[in-house]
């Protein structure tokens, strides 16, 4: 699979307190600060228990295959306490014949994960991979019906469980497009459709979308699934959590706009988690920074590594994990704990200093007809990671307002307009019938200039 490429390692998010203003184009005096928590009262020594410290998990992905290997488990009932089965939750472990189940060794990890202490994160519901023989050939209403009839069956087994389904993985291209699949082929509806059914399955358990690829906050496939995640969320459509899978190996590493990734996601109103993770050579920093990435963000509700030994792993060639083929503890597990043990930063979504610009723009335009209106912009509640604006039109009310974020800014939400939006970065605002005041969620992303405007009277 392709792998995105990391960034340059600035980190915006540990930037000094103060920015300077600098007149019209500049939203904030103060940029946002983190402030490190102190630290936990007594380090914990288990991964398991470190992440507990912040209300969070730290798993590991389980294959029922290990579970008789005592070095395994001793290690996995340690440090871990959420389990994601590796591959026996997937289509073709739970349904091998149309409408005939096997749940042993999904049950099997089920049963020794919570039999010693731990949580179960179900892996996965519908997927263009790991379909079972019938299903493979299948298309039209007959998979939709069959992809339906999966779901149901299979949240039932385990209805009222699992803390989080992953019920839809790995649906998009790298350009953020949707991959092309037999599932895609019944409709663009599918994903949709598949929530739905997964909620009214099992309403106690967290509904997610799981991909990779999508941990770099400037790379299309991100953008493709923040956006499906945004507008499930703008029409009710089920879903809880994304996850991050988080791969960064076969050349991938980790992007230095991770926590923006994560925050961005997490202001859609969803859990945020990295649910894969593996590093190639296990590179020590690489861990710290995503584990402090997933830290930093209140709603990053956990990391998963995708398996406890290197010799574990999918990729055992690339030694990505916390632990070698020995069970001997790796430097990168040690960078991992004190993170975790660190307490981590305060969460992004605790308010910082509000954006409070000295000057705020209002463009005039007059049009040819002789109408002219002015839109004039002042800031509203910021938090760390985004802020309002509220935007207030005078002189008539029949207007066009334009609106232009500096990149890598981003217009999230808007209020009491009409609004189409050409980009993520451009908004156009016409009146709603409910009067010329309204607003704008923007994510600054590291750039909190202003954004510019214009507006046309007709
Ligand atoms: O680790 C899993 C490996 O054992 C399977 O052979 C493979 C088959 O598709 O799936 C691996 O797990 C994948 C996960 O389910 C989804 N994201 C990518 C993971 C690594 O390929």
């Amino acid at each position: 699979m392709a792998r995105t490429s990391a960034g340059p390692r600035s980190s915006w998010w540990r930037s000094p307190a103060t920015r300077a203003l600098a007149g019209l184009a500049t939203v904030a005096a103060t940029a946002a600060v983190l402030v490190t928590a102190p630290g936990a009262a007594a380090a914990a020594s288990t991964l398991g228990a470190a992440a507990a410290q912040s209300g969070r998990y730290f798993g590991t992905a389980s294959a029922a295959g290990r579970l008789g290997d005592s070095a395994y488990t001793t290690i996995a009932a340690r440090e871990f306490n959420m389990v994601t089965p590796e591959n026996e939750m997937k289509p073709d472990a739970t349904e091998p014949n149309q409408n005939q189940f096997n749940f042993s060794s999904g049950d099997q990890i089920y049963n020794w994960a919570v039999s010693h202490g731990a949580k179960v994160r179900g892996h996965t519901l519908a997927w263009h991979a790991q379909q079972p023989g019938w299903m493979q050939n299948m298309g039209g209403s007959n998979l939709r019906n069959a992809m339906i009839n999966h779901i149901q069956k299979v949240m039932a087994h385990y209805q009222g469980k699992l803390a989080y389904w992953d019920v839809v993985n790995e649906a998009f291209n790298e350009d953020g497009s949707r991959r092309s699949s037999n599932l895609q082929s019944t409709g663009n509806d599918w994903i949709e459709v598949a929530f739905k059914t997964a909620r009214a399955a099992d309403s106690s358990t967290k509904l997610c979308y799981n991909d990779y690829n999508i941990d770099n906050w400037n790379y299309g496939k991100t953008q493709g699934v923040y956006n499906m995640v945004r507008d499930f969320k703008s029409r009710g459509v089920p879903i809880d959590c994304v996850g991050l899978q988080a791969h960064f190996t076969g050349g991938s590493s980790v992007p230095s706009n991770l926590q923006t990734t994560i925050s961005s996601f997490a202001a859609l109103g969803v859990d945020v988690a990295l649910t894969e993770v593996d590093v190639t050579n296990s590179s020590t920093s690489q861990y710290a920074a995503l584990t402090q990435a997933c830290m930093n963000v209140a709603r990053c509700v956990g990391i998963t590594v995708w398996g406890v030994r290197d010799s574990d792993s999918w990729r055992s060639n690339e030694s990505p994990l916390l632990f070698d083929g020995n069970g001997n503890k790796k430097a990168a597990y040690n960078s991992v704990l004190n993170v975790l043990n660190s307490g981590g930063g305060t969460p992004t979504t605790t308010p910082t200093t509000p954006t409070n610009p000295t000057t705020t723009p209002t463009t005039t335009t007059t049009t040819p007809g002789g109408g002219s209106c002015t839109a004039s912009l002042s800031a509203g509640q910021s938090w760390n990671d985004r802020y309002n604006l509220n935007v207030s039109v005078s002189g008539s009310s029949s207007w066009t307002v334009t609106m232009t974020v500096p990149s890598p800014a981003r217009i999230s939400a808007t209020w009491n307009i009409n609004a189409t939006w050409p980009s993520s970065q451009v908004l156009i605002a016409t009146p709603n019938g409910n009067g010329n005041n309204w607003g704008v969620t923007i994510m600054h992303n590291g750039n909190r200039n202003w954004p510019s405007v214009s507006c046309s009277a007709s």
